[in-house]
């Protein structure tokens, strides 16, 4: 079934990058509208809200996830019959697919324009948003050249240089731990984003904040590629961002752990860096300062306090 198997490839990170998993989950939601046979629209609902709940457990930490599954689901909201609401899901899904994939294109235009000709640029982790300004600036003829960091332990690095090989970017590929020997070298930090908080601290892959922090420390501007979608509405009331802890076999083989009873793996994939660290914000909407996320949560997302309020409500009656 389609979304079992989507759900397996994003736990399992075959499917990864936060506008990745965003676009899968939205394209899973439809299939599986497509698929269910006919029924009662209480019915229907239910078997969509399982296959939301399904997607959404996969990964805890990228806001982009549930925000579209969210999207997508409110095509329902106002059906009263199994096709209508099958229609409203299909076209909202389609609709944030085609509007993600633009949205990305608009932060690589935007983003270019703060890389200057010649400049070094340090990116880490895989980013499909931060990469597409470096490749436009690429493209426009700018001279630039990209340290890429290695991005222990699942090595998204490795897939970051291949991009830029590929788009004939001169790279140099740096273990993690390098950062701080190379920065007074880098001109700018380019980074994406898996969830932006609404006092603008952005959380991404493990490493992030050292990464934030050396630049700070080295006067390096750092600037976040980050579609609107990866803001992250609940924390407007406080909700805290879950950091995602996977397996510690991704970082000591199971082999040797066994060998050493006294030491426990701690597997962290996000970080967190604070919003002081931050110059700048790219969306699709415009480049902002990470101050002016809760804009953005409430302009852009257009999920009212009202619906978060009665939204904890609800949840804070389930868990009585
Ligand atoms: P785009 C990734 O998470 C990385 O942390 C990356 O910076 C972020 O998502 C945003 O990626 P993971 O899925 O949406 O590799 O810009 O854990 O591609």
């Amino acid at each position: 079934m389609i979304v079992t198997e989507t759900a397996d490839k994003i736990k399992s990170m075959e499917i990864r990058g936060a506008g990745r998993i965003a676009r899968a989950a939205a394209a899973a939601l439809r299939d599986h509208a497509l698929s269910v046979g006919d029924q009662s629209l209480a019915a229907f609902l239910q078997e969509m809200e399982r296959a939301a709940a399904t997607l959404i457990a996969t990964r805890p930490t990228a806001v982009s996830l549930p925000n579209a599954v969210h999207i997508v689901m409110t095509g329902i909201n106002a059906a009263k019959t199994v096709e209508e609401a099958r229609v409203g899901v299909v076209t909202r899904a389609d609709t944030f697919i085609s509007s993600s994939q633009h949205a990305v294109e608009r932060i690589a235009r935007i983003g270019a324009r703060h890389i200057r000709d010649g400049d070094v640029i340090l990116t880490h982790c895989n980013s499909e948003a931060a990469l597409s300004c470096i490749i436009e600036a690429h493209r426009e003829g700018k001279e630039i050249s990209v340290y890429a960091t290695e991005v222990r332990p699942r090595n998204q690095g490795l897939i970051t240089i291949r991009t830029l090989n590929d788009a004939g970017i001169k790279t140099m590929f740096i273990v993690d731990s390098a950062v701080r020997s190379v920065i007074n070298d880098v001109d700018l930090v380019i980074v994406g984003a898996d969830a932006v908080t609404v006092n603008g601290a952005v959380v991404n892959k493990i490493g992030t904040a050292q990464v934030a922090h050396a630049a700070h420390g080295a006067r390096v501007n750092m600037v976040v590629a980050a579609e609107t979608y990866k803001f992250a509405p609940r924390t407007l009331l406080g909700e805290l961002i879950r950091i995602e802890e996977r397996p510690g076999n991704e970082v000591l083989p199971d082999e040797i752990a066994r060998t050493l009873p006294y030491v426990t793996v701690r597997n962290p994939a996000f970080d967190v860096t604070p919003a002081e660290y931050i110059d700048l914000i790219v969306t699709e909407e415009g480049a902002i300062p990470p101050q002016m996320a809760y804009v953005i949560i409430k302009e852009y997302l257009g999920w009212g306090i009202e619906e978060f309020h009665s939204s904890l409500e609800v949840n804070g009656r389930h868990e009585e």
